[in-house]
């Protein structure tokens, strides 16, 4: 799309932007009000990252004094300006806030890219918990840009725990373009994710069939796909260079300093495209306190699962001996892993293989079965209930809702009020984390099984598997419901849920 496309279109669409609420708000930095409080910077920019001795270019999400993303304090208002020095246009998506529709982050026929160049200013009510930040443009999320995106609460302040943060990724040395062009084949436009961009060719021609079972690959399919195996190919679409947990591989990780007999609290939060991770505490216990940014009934153990666009915070008790503790990630069906350190004053950190000892198994929804939400939707009966199909595969490489790609989609459509509940069946080959923009939803039902699960943005659909969630549509305006591998959705993995406000 070019820039006066999108201009005219923004000017066409402004007068039904508005009516879906927000757009005022909308403002250009420049043209805030005098009187308002000074708003916090962020920049996107471009970086060289090492990784593995290797410079490489990415980007990052960065405050004036190097921060990456945002650690907001109890009460403090999201008043944002972002300036765009990506080198390219963009948009940032503030994942985890419910902000009105303008904000959200999200390129569409109402809403401009930001230009390269050009600043965005933005003012709402953030929503508290461990979020994330990411570019909902392109493929450009693939290349780092993302960040955390922490709201503190009072709460959080007073039970006496350490910070720690860590952004999960998965990283390669290609051209995110030329990893999509290996698995399409090379026909795929990759401009779905904004509305009136591309979404693919080749659709329509797999409409059923797969059922839950492998497409069936011929040899010469495989070639060009970025390496990958048969036996993986269920799990993973890519092969990597490498993991990172803030920004580092096991190579050279980040060591975290905590005290002996400490307290720590972990914002885990899985910025990876295309990567579903096991959390592996090692020799400690966790507690596992809240999903999305959403406090749950505790949950013990040490390992957990965490697909893409998911968060967790997990509560530690750090021995009174002290040590150093490895804090991992390991990649489902595969044995790469990530993570840091924590370590007590004096310990010796010693070195963590980039390899476990075993392959992992996938991410299941055992976790996801065991939490509750301590904030439930209150009961009531359900307004409007749809059931959605998870569709497409890896031959063509097309990925869709109810056989359709993005921009063919029938979008959910709600009154503003309504309890609405939204059943996801998986029909296609793989797993598929499934992301509801504009407001969070209480997981009902898992495989047709009735649940007071939690309250979350984002679920995973097994392969084979359902989830139902459920909401109550507060927010006007037209919100995409996602799979959050990066490469499902610029296929057309994505669907709207357009919310109508009633006058
Ligand atoms: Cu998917």
């Amino acid at each position: 799309m070019t820039i006066l496309q999108t201009r005219r279109r923004f000017l066409a669409s402004a007068a039904s932007a508005a009516a879906l609420g927000g757009l005022s708000t909308l403002l250009p930095a420049a043209v805030r009000p005098a009187w308002a409080a000074a708003p916090l910077r962020l920049a996107v920019e471009r970086r060289v990252l090492e990784v593995m001795g290797k410079p490489a270019s990415v980007f990052g999400i960065r405050q004036p004094d190097g921060t990456s993303g945002l650690f907001l304090d109890p009460g403090q208002r999201f008043l944002v300006d972002l300036a765009n020095r990506a080198g390219e246009d963009a948009v940032i998506h503030w994942h985890g806030m419910t902000p009105p529709y303008a904000q959200d982050g999200v390129a569409d026929a109402n809403r401009p890219l930001i230009r390269d160049g050009a600043s965005q200013g933005y003012d709402f009510e953030p929503r508290p918990g461990t979020h994330w930040m990411h570019s909902h443009h392109g493929l450009q999320e693939q290349r780092l840009m993302a960040a955390p995106l922490i709201v503190r609460t009072v709460e959080d302040r007073r039970e006496d725990a350490q910070e720690v943060t860590v952004l999960l990724h998965d990283f390669t040395f290609k051209d995110p373009a030329e990893v999509l062009a290996g698995l399409t084949g090379g026909t795929m436009n990759h401009g779905g994710m904004d509305h009136g961009g591309g979404h693919g060719s080749g659709h329509g021609g797999h409409g059923s069939g797969h059922g839950g079972a492998m497409p069936m690959m011929d040899h010469s399919n495989m070639k060009g796909m970025g390496g990958m195996t048969m036996a993986a190919m269920d799990l993973n679409d890519v092969e990597y260079d490498a993991y990172l947990a803030n920004d580092r591989t096991l190579d050279d990780p980040e060591v975290v300093r905590v005290e002996r007999g400490g307290r720590v609290r972990l914002r885990l939060i899985n910025g990876a495209t295309s990567t579903a991770f096991h959390i592996d505490l090692g020799a400690l216990d966790g507690t596992v306190v809240a999903a999305d940014g959403n406090p749950v009934q505790p949950v013990s153990g040490r390992r957990f699962g965490m697909v893409m666009g998911q968060r967790l915070d997990i509560l530690l008790q750090l021995p009174a001996g002290g040590g150093a503790f490895p804090i991992l990630a390991q990649r489902e069906g595969e044995r790469q892993r990530t993570g840091i350190i924590l370590a007590t004053p004096g310990a010796t950190v010693g070195k963590t293989a980039g390899l476990a000892d075993g392959a992992a198994g996938p991410v299941d929804l055992s976790l996801e079965r065991r939490l509750t939400a301590l904030a439930p939707l209150a009961p009531r009966p359900t307004d409007a209930a749809f059931t959605i199909r998870l569709t497409g595969g890896m031959a063509p490489y097309v990925w869709t809702i109810d056989d359709r790609a993005f921009g063919e989609h029938r979008p959910l459509t709600v009154r503003k009020g309504q309890r609405v509940t939204v059943t996801m069946v998986n029909e296609s080959p793989m797993a598929h984390p499934m992301h509801l923009h504009g407001q969070h939803f209480q997981v009902t039902a898992l495989d047709g099984t009735a649940l007071a699960g939690a309250v979350r943005d984002t679920v995973l659909v097994p392969m084979n598997g359902s989830a139902t969630i459920a909401f109550d549509a507060d927010n006007p305006g037209r919100w995409p419901l996602h799979c959050h591998n990066l490469l499902h959705m610029a296929t057309g993995m994505m669907t709207e849920l357009v919310c109508e406000q009633t006058i």
